[in-house]
């Protein structure tokens, strides 16, 4: 199928993250995108560059203030005479105002941002953009008439909501993918999220809406990140009420427990009756993930990929977690061979 990636991905590097007290090397690292670029050639698949758009596209899923804020921040941080990595020290909480941004980089940061492990570099915007670019793209083609389309996104964007980023992603390339499908026409789009972590960000951007059919496969926010979202109880709201389909699972979950999951989710996708699919494809459900703790192996991807494909819908494929490096592009391979 038609791989869309760019090189600009690289500019988002060498940043920081809290992990276990200590800052650390982001396990989000640009070696993730070599891997899965040269599996992905090794397999035959044709390599397109994303098409040019205008930042306002953005603001179909995004906050204009989330969108200023990434693209000027790193800007603003310089101008204070600091460089490495942007990480925020404070969040507004509960009992904490959040009804104003503060003036200053520092407090605007803990204004948007979610966590503290999410560094913001110099090319993070120029990188996160580009992969908006591959997204949208991928979601042209496929509107286009193509059978599948997978965007070869970095940093991913899955976690990244309306109006706030974390959780290493920045955009929302899927939630992109998505709109886009909309606006060319296609009245339904389901977006299946089968990253490790819940796709909280795809999940807010969508709550209220009954055009597109949110469902995720995740570890339990009892104990898995991103914590505060992605409890089964959580079905939308609005004209979006039963239109958000959570199926949280216990650390340790292995092939039967995922597959049964994954039936309920394809089910849900067949009853919803969309015109097209958007996949958002985290492969740290692999059991070598370094920070995730299902214990899925390398034959469980393309069977995976088997069981999507055989929705036989339109399909853009958007590439989200995993960080097991160099077993990711076997695990993306596998899960794209399906689809033929
Ligand atoms: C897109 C995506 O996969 N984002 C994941 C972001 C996870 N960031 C915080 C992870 C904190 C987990 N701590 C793991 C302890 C490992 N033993
Ligand atoms: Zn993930």
């Amino acid at each position: 199928m038609k791989v869309v990636h760019s090189p600009l991905h690289r500019r988002h590097q060498g940043g920081l993250e809290l992990h276990r007290a200590e800052l650390v090397p982001s396990f989000e690292c640009p070696e993730r995108a070599d891997y899965i670029r040269d599996a992905l050639a090794e397999a035959g698949h044709a390599f397109v560059e994303p098409r040019r758009y205008d930042p306002g596209v953005l603001l179909g899923v995004h906050e204009a203030g989330l969108v200023d804020f990434l693209r000027t921040a790193y800007a603003r941080w310089q101008a204070e005479g600091r460089g490495g990595s942007m990480l925020p020290s404070g969040f507004p909480a509960r009992g904490l105002r959040r009804d104003r941004v503060p003036e200053g980089i520092n407090g605007a940061m803990g204004y948007y941002a979610f966590d503290a492990g999410s560094p913001i570099v110099e090319g993070t915007w120029e990188a996160a953009f580009a992969a908006a670019q591959c997204a949208l793209t991928a979601a042209e083609l496929v509107a286009e008439g193509e059978r599948a389309a997978y965007a070869l996104c970095r940093p991913p964007g899955h976690h990244a909501a309306r109006g706030s980023y974390g959780g290493y992603c920045y955009l929302n390339h899927a939630a992109l993918a998505v709109q886009r499908l909309r606006d060319r026409g296609i009245g339904r789009v389901a977006l299946v999220d089968v990253d490790y972590h819940h796709g909280n960000g795809s999940q807010d951007i969508f709550w209220e809406r009954s055009d597109v059919l949110f469902v995720s496969i995740h570890g339990t926010p009892d104990t898995e990140y991103p914590y505060f979202l992605g409890y089964a109880d959580e079905r939308g709201a609005g004209a979006g009420e039963g239109f958000t389909l959570n199926l949280p699972l216990p650390r340790g979950t292995g092939w039967d427990g995922y597959a049964q999951a994954l039936d309920v989710a394809l089910q849900a996708v067949s009853d919803f009756d969309a015109g097209a699919l958007v996949v958002s494809l985290g492969v740290d459900t692999y059991e070598g993930d370094p920070i995730s703790a299902f214990r899925l192996d390398a034959g469980c991807f393309p069977m995976i990929g088997a069981r999507l494909a055989a929705l036989g819908l339109p399909t853009v494929l958007v590439q989200e977690g995993g960080y097991a490096v160099a077993e990711i592009g076997t695990n993306v391979a596998g899960v794209l061979g399906a689809f033929k």
